[in-house]
């Protein structure tokens, strides 16, 4: 079987399912999104009219059944010579049973076989709650299109959350009434020149319902006190000189902050943060605070003390960048993103831990193996390399989320992220490839049990996928030391 993520179990049985151009799609009305959204899917594969019936299943249809007693999120997977049933508590069970499905189904029909899916019983639910992604719409924008087709690539490997880092030194991508500037200048401009870009209101809810449609959540991030310097350059009076720097589409990190002692600050954080949580439906609003190198030790403290309270009363779960650790006023709760390395370094453990203490839990995405923008060797074109050199594939696989933090244990982890900073990365397909194949191993660790970690089953399963993403159009790289057809 040639599944990724991994299920939890799978027995093989005797025969197969042949999809026909009779072959239905059949659920309650509750799960007729998923049926719609499954059958859409089999219409451009197969060319077969298969049409969605609401109601019970008949022999030889494919159905989406809706029943109590499966883990949240998880799912089960029949398939035999009289049809294919996928049954869980919620769509979203449904939805991640649909994504196997999608992988068992043959990218052409066999000549032979036509569309056949072995005899299979799956039974499978996630290891994690939070399965994200990051993409960076900040150093280089990206368009709504181009964000929906990120999310429907993650959507395949059952990744349910999308955090997008809106704002950055070189963009501001959200339009935020009363504060035109912020992209009309703001977002005027990305890393390297050409020109920038941003979302009016409605573009991020189109994206956000979207999102919604392939049960991911948008987790937006408005990166504060530091990585402000298109909004410094917008308004003036969020500097403490009241001199706008000028725009900045460099890729040096660290040189800029809001003034922390200028109740205007805290009157333009309410005001974003309050807009944003309101467009956005999803639980969490992260707040960066991130490499604020440019803001005093005792401010950074004192700002975040009050952003992340601001960012709370807004009525969502605030996250942060595990420098957010520092302050000893977060809301109680605050979830911490763990960005140092597999190895923690400096204080970064301790940070950590203090999100857990305080009631909280983490977000893995530890640099050296989880970020999504490392060159995958030192001949990679796009990519950095400050993260303990290029990131492969098999360093990508090859890590375990409950092994990094001393005294943080598995209860404490709310899901691990791979993060997409687009310093070098221009258009879609670069974005793509760059993620994948690495986002696959991502996947496997956020969904499937911890297991012994088995890169040659991996690397043969990911050949099997590569045929897939080859067949949707999506870019990935040639990774070695894995046999792609
Ligand atoms: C560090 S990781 C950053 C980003 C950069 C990235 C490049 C983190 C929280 N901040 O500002 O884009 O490195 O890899």
């Amino acid at each position: 079987m040639t599944l990724i993520p991994a299920p939890v179990s799978h027995i093989a049985g005797d025969g197969s399912f042949t999809i026909a151009p009779e072959t239905r799609v059949a659920a309650p009305s509750a799960a007729r999104p998923v049926a719609e959204y499954l059958a859409e899917w089999l219409r451009k594969s197969t060319g077969f009219a298969v049409p969605v019936a609401v109601g019970p299943a008949s022999r030889g249809d494919i159905s989406c059944g809706l029943e109590p007693g499966h883990p949240p999120n998880g799912y089960r997977l029949e398939a035999d010579p009289t049809g294919i049933r996928i049954t869980a508590s919620d769509t979203a069970g449904l939805f991640a049973g649909v994504q196997t499905l999608r992988q068992l189904v043959p990218i052409a029909a066999d000549a032979d076989s036509g569309w056949s899916v072995p005899a299979t019983t799956i039974t499978d639910f996630p290891r994690f709650a939070y399965r994200g992604a990051m993409l960076d719409v900040a150093r280089h924008f990206f368009g709504v299109d181009d964000v929906k087709r990120f999310i429907d690539a993650i959507a395949l490997l059952k990744f349910n959350v999308l955090h997008l880092h809106l704002t950055d030194d070189q963009g501001w991508r959200l339009e935020i009434d009363g504060w035109p500037r912020l992209t009309s200048h703001g977002g005027s401009t990305q890393v390297g020149g050409g020109g920038g870009g941003f979302y009016t209101q409605a573009d991020y809810s189109d994206i956000v319902d979207f999102a919604r449609s392939r049960f991911v959540t948008i987790v937006p991030e408005i990166d504060v006190p530091g990585h402000t310097n298109s909004a410094l350059a917008s308004y003036p009076e969020l500097t403490c000189d009241g001199q706008a720097p000028g725009l900045y589409e460099g890729i040096e990190v660290g040189f800029s902050s809001l003034c922390i002692d200028s109740e205007r600050t805290y009157e333009f954080v309410a005001d974003v943060l309050g807009q944003v949580a309101a467009l956005t439906p999803g639980p969490w609003i992260h707040i960066g605070g991130d490499e604020a190198l440019a803001t005093p030790a005792d401010d950074y403290i004192r700002f975040i003390d009050r952003a992340s309270g601001i960012a709370a009363a807004t009525g969502k779960t605030v996250i942060g960048w595990h420098e957010m650790g520092r302050s000893a006023g977060l809301p109680a709760g605050t979830i911490g993103e763990y960005w140092s390395f597999t190895t923690p370094e400096g204080d970064a453990a301790d940070l950590s831990r203090r999100f857990v203490d305080n009631g909280g839990s983490l977000i893995m995405a530890p640099g050296d193996v989880a970020y999504l923008d490392m060159k995958y060797d030192a001949s990679s074109a796009l990519g950095l390399e400050w993260a303990k050199g290029p990131t492969s594939l098999e360093d990508a696989y090859g890590w375990d989320p409950a092994d990094i933090v001393p005294g943080v244990e598995e209860a404490d982890i709310l899901g691990i992220e791979g993060p997409l900073w687009t310093e070098t990365v221009t258009t879609l397909a670069e974005a793509e490839r760059m993620a994948f194949p690495r986002i696959a191993a991502l996947a496997e660790i956020a969904w499937s049990p911890r297991r012994e970690r088995d890169f040659a089953g991996f690397a043969d399963r990911m050949a099997g996928l590569g045929e897939h993403l080859s067949a949707l159009g999506i870019a990935f790289e040639r990774t070695p030391n894995v046999p792609w057809r």
